[in-house]
Formats: C-alpha cells, sequence, structure tokens
C-alpha cells in the first residue's frame, strides 16, 4: 500500500492507485492531534453502550461479543470536528476525479473494536454495503466506473495485534465477492498506521476488520462517499437539526446531496427554471 503526506497526495496518482494499483492508499499529516483526540473522547461518549446497529459481525453472535464491535452513527450531528473531516479538501480533490465532481457521502460512522473484540468476514462495500445479499442487486459487477470510496480516518494505534483492517492488494480488480477458497487471511495486507493517519480505499477491493488482541480500544472514522445518485446509507439531512443544514458550506451541502434535486415533483417544477436540468 503506497504511503503519501498532504503535500505528496496527488488526485491523478491516487486514483490510479485505487483503479489499478493496490486499490488503497494511506495518507498521513491531514488532521492536527487535537482533533483526532476530540474526535476520538466524542466517539468513546457516544459509544458507552453497546446499543446501536452494526453490520459484518463477523463470528462474533456464537461467540457472544455482539457488544465488542460498536458504531456511533451520524457524526455530523456529534461534533464539528466531524464535519472537517468529512470535507477535507484532499479527499474533495480526490474523489472529485474519481466518483465525479458532484459525489456525495453515505455515511459518516465511527467503527469501535474493544480488546478482545471479533473481526468481520471479508467482503466488499461495493456496489453497496449490502452486497453480501447479491441477488437483490443487478446481475454481474460493474467495475467500468467506481461507485464509493471508503475513508477510514484512525484514531487508535492500528496494529496487526490491534486488528488493523485487512485487505487483499489488487481484489479490487476481481469485481466479485469474495468467497472462501479465495485464501483472503493468506494473501492480506494490513492498513497500519498512527492515530491521524487516513486509509482510503476503493469499497470493491476484499477487506476487513480484524480480531483486537491488544489491551486498548481501536477506532476509526469510517466514511462512504458515493457518485451523486447513489442512495446514501444514512439519511443525514433527517437526522441533522435544520440550523446545521442552512448554515452547511458548500462542500457540505454538496456531501449532503443536496445539489442535486432527484427524485423531484416535476409537475411542480416551475416552468422555465432549467437550473441542474437540460
Ligand atoms: O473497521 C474496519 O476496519 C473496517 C470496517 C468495514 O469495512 C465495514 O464496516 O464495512
Ligand atoms: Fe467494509
Amino acid at each position: 500500500m503506497r504511503r503519501f503526506t498532504a503535500d505528496t497526495a496527488s488526485p491523478d496518482v491516487i486514483v490510479d492507485e485505487l483503479l489499478n494499483g493496490d486499490g488503497a492508499v494511506l495518507i498521513s499529516g491531514l488532521f492536527s492531534t487535537e482533533d483526532i483526540a476530540e474526535a476520538r473522547a466524542l466517539i468513546m461518549k457516544h459509544s458507552e453502550q453497546a446499543d446501536t446497529v452494526t453490520h459484518f459481525q463477523g463470528a462474533a453472535e456464537e461467540e457472544g461479543k455482539l457488544n465488542l464491535q460498536r458504531r456511533v452513527w451520524n457524526l455530523l450531528a456529534k461534533g464539528e470536528v466531524f464535519s472537517r473531516m468529512a470535507a477535507h479538501p484532499v479527499f474533495m480533490d480526490v474523489l472529485r476525479k474519481f466518483l465525479g465532481t458532484e459525489f456525495i457521502m453515505g455515511s459518516i460512522a465511527a467503527n469501535r473494536i474493544l480488546p478482545g473484540g471479533p473481526g468481520q468476514e471479508p467482503h466488499v462495500d461495493y456496489p453497496y454495503w449490502d452486497f453480501y445479499s447479491p441477488e437483490t442487486h443487478p446481475i454481474g459487477l460493474n467495475g467500468s466506473f467506481p461507485m464509493n470510496a471508503q475513508v477510514s480516518i484512525i484514531l487508535d494505534p492500528f496494529t496487526e495485534e490491534s486488528g488493523a483492517t485487512a485487505f487483499v492488494p489488487g481484489s479490487q480488480k476481481e469485481l466479485r465477492y469474495p468467497k472462501e477458497e479465495d485464501g483472503f487471511y493468506d494473501k492480506c495486507e494490513r492498513m497500519t498506521g498512527e492515530p491521524g493517519d487516513v486509509a482510503l480505499f476503493y469499497g470493491v477491493a476484499w477487506h476487513c476488520a480484524m480480531p483486537n488482541n491488544s489491551d486498548h480500544d481501536r477506532s476509526a472514522v469510517l466514511i462512504n462517499y458515493l457518485p451523486k445518485w447513489v442512495k446514501p446509507l444514512e439519511d443525514m439531512v433527517g437526522a441533522l437539526p435544520k440550523s446545521f443544514v442552512d448554515t452547511a458550506s458548500a462542500d457540505m451541502r454538496q456531501l449532503l446531496g443536496l445539489n442535486y434535486p432527484y427524485p423531484e415533483v416535476l409537475d411542480a417544477a416551475e416552468a422555465g427554471n432549467t437550473e441542474g436540468r437540460k
């Protein structure tokens, strides 16, 4: 996995890595120590109880460990630091190239795995996070253009021991769900990093969180970005106060999907108003 800094994170080079290289890159130096500490403290506070839905729980249910992987959803409502993270200029530049200039955000949530917590099953989050039910999606898997990008902002040391995300370099070119016989665990690399580092990957690459065998928590802010016409996982506009939406920056309005008018009641659309339409 190639490593970049804020200065070397060229959109062209990173997009090429995502499509034709390993399918994942690591970028460091985008966030201050204070921002990372603040984000982590908010996530710890909001995940004291394991009472939110989560997905990809691996063997946790059989092992009675469902409380050891916790999600904190709707992070935009939980601290201004998360808005700055979501709309970081480096993400905006790279993703405008990768997903189109009007790309949106599908979800911003934290994944916290406590010590002893289980890993997930290897999966893809493409074309949508629920592709584990392929029959509910169109036949085949089209990779001629990307339909998502995943950002993982690392908040605790991500080591092999603490369960740093595993992925198979180059697997984004397979365009299929990983199978048992693919030998995921023999081929995988780990997205190891320090608090503040960012793993950016193409969600069709085979990946999963790994078990946390360390003595500390393992949390990351997971942001999912989508082309403008893909339905987001979280209803962020519905969950945010009106004041947040009213005062959102231009980039944040784009991320919330407010620039794209469809679906729209076109019967009621003003005649002669061609804004956003041809
Ligand atoms: O937390 C991680 O390491 C990865 C999480 C993930 O891939 C997911 O929930 O889809
Ligand atoms: Fe995933």
